[in-house]
């Protein structure tokens, strides 16, 4: 794809091989290995369907396979890590064969670190390492890190979310996290920052965080968001979780011209497609570029 003008926004990251060359905002598919994850419904828990899901969002352009075998939707319960690891280990195996950037979604350690020694390059922790362990889990490794706040647990997070100012608890939380995990030697060019979108958020707790994107990046760090489908998007439209792609698009363009670096989706083709009519129609790109700098003086 082409480079976007003032693409990337934040500074240069390096989220395992995916990145590495980023001149648009990166696409994370989402597969979940779960019988009860809240979009599909549990469709891909088999390994052989997990896997050729995701072999088919690698096709329709998605940049990073994100593999979850435990659910965060809210009201979820944690899974032992034995069948976290017996769920997403084999399809996470068969990826990396194909040659797959694949990131792991999981909050344990244990999962982190053989995750990361069969050739995760990511780790996506919407706990943001806070577990016991998780530091250390994966700071020896490569790998790069998504650092996501979540209020409260997947289990009670929805119950009575609070915030004085989300915007500045976010931001703060974050950059704490950072900082935890570049004391311990990671280098900052390795993490990524997610605000968590529907983890302990209300809709306008979301709104707020939404717009404050732009601030978000300022941090520093590029920034992950996850809308997918999410019940925020069915809030505002009224659309049950399946009838989302249209929202969830929407949402995901709208986060990209916001500062987003890496969006976390479902719909891969159809957020391809239009991130490429952005990249191709939004001022300073294409023939009207040419034109103005002609008027300038400054083409042939
Ligand atoms: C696992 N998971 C579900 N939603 C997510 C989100 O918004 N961000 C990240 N990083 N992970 C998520």
């Amino acid at each position: 794809m082409q480079q976007v003008k003032g693409w990337p926004r934040a500074t240069p990251f390096a989220l395992g091989g995916a990145a590495a060359s980023a001149s648009r905002p990166l696409v994370m598919a989402i597969v979940n290995i779960t019988p009860n994850s809240f979009s599909d419904g549990g469709r891909f828990f088999e390994t052989s369907s997990a896997i050729e899901h995701a072999m088919r969002l690698r096709e329709d352009g998605a940049d990073i396979i994100d593999l979850g075998g435990e659910s965060t939707r809210p009201g979820a319960e944690p899974v032992p890590v034995d069948e976290e690891l017996d769920r997403v280990m084999p399809v996470l195996a068969a990826l990396v064969r194909e040659g797959v950037c694949v990131s792991i979604d999981t909050l344990k350690p244990e999962v982190m670190r053989a995750a990361v020694a069969a050739g995760a390059a990511i780790v996506n922790d919407v706990n943001a390492f806070r577990a016991p362990g998780a530091i250390e889990a994966v700071a020896d490794s490569a790998a790069g890190l998504c650092l996501m706040h979540m209020q409260g647990t997947p289990a009670t997070m929805q119950k009575a979310p609070h915030y004085d100012d989300v915007v500045a608890e976010v931001s703060a939380f974050l950059r704490e996290r950072a900082a935890a995990l570049e004391a311990a030697g990671i280098a900052r060019s390795r993490i990524v920052l997610d605000p968590g979108f529907g983890f302990g958020k209300t809709l306008e707790h979301n709104r707020t965080l939404f717009q404050a994107l732009p601030r978000l990046a300022a941090l520093g760090y590029p920034l992950l968001v996850g809308v997918s489908r999410k019940r925020m998007l069915g809030e505002l439209t009224g659309r049950a979780v399946d009838d989302r792609v249209a929202a969830s698009v929407a949402a995901a363009l709208l986060a990209a011209q916001n500062g987003a670096s890496v969006l976390r989706v479902h719909d891969v083709r159809e957020t391809v497609d239009a991130l490429k009519v952005w990249m191709n129609l939004r001022p300073g790109t294409g023939a009207s570029r040419q034109g103005a700098r002609r008027a300038q003086g400054k083409g042939r």
